[in-house]
């Protein structure tokens, strides 16, 4: 049987605070029932899941850097960095691969800083504001995009 493609879901910032944080704004899931909810949607479509959280922008640019070579597609709510991060963006680019970039609020109806995101200009697509709904619709979004090969896949 073919091997079922890797998708990379990162998760940057204080995310890791899910359930506490502000659940008025991000509401109540934590990051591990958010991963549960990914790990069954990704069995549905037939994707293995890696799902991970770092605080750290370095890290997460070394897992997109090694993802370059084993995934099929990233995933990203790249937290506060998504408005930051020129490093995020690059190592984004770099991997050629198709990205979904997700955020659980809807960060245009906040303040302005949170308007624009560096990171979404390696995206194939962003959702925004529909909580963790939106991980799932990332990962329709991904199964599709490998199913296409509509982004080219470096051997
Ligand atoms: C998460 C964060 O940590 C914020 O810094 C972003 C995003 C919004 C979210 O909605 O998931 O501004």
């Amino acid at each position: 049987m073919a091997k079922s493609p890797n998708i990379l879901i990162l998760n940057g910032p204080n995310l890791n605070m899910l359930g506490v944080r502000e659940p008025s704004i991000y509401g109540r899931n934590t990051l591990s029932d958010i991963a549960k909810i990914c790990a069954k949607r990704g069995k549905e479509l037939g994707l293995t899941v890696d799902f991970r959280q770092s605080n750290l922008e370095g890290e997460l640019v070394t897992w997109i850097q090694q993802a370059r070579a084993k995934a099929a597609g990233i995933i990203i709510n790249p937290g506060g960095y998504g408005h930051s991060s020129i490093a995020l963006l690059d190592a984004l680019q770099i991997a050629e691969l198709p990205v979904i970039e997700v955020h659980l609020s809807n960060i245009h109806r906040r303040e302005r800083f949170r308007h624009h995101t560096f990171t979404s200009k390696a995206a194939t697509g962003v959702i925004c504001g529909l909580g963790a709904r939106g991980y799932a619709l990332a990962l329709d979004a991904i199964a599709d995009l490998v199913k296409q090969g509509l982004i080219k896949k470096k051997a």
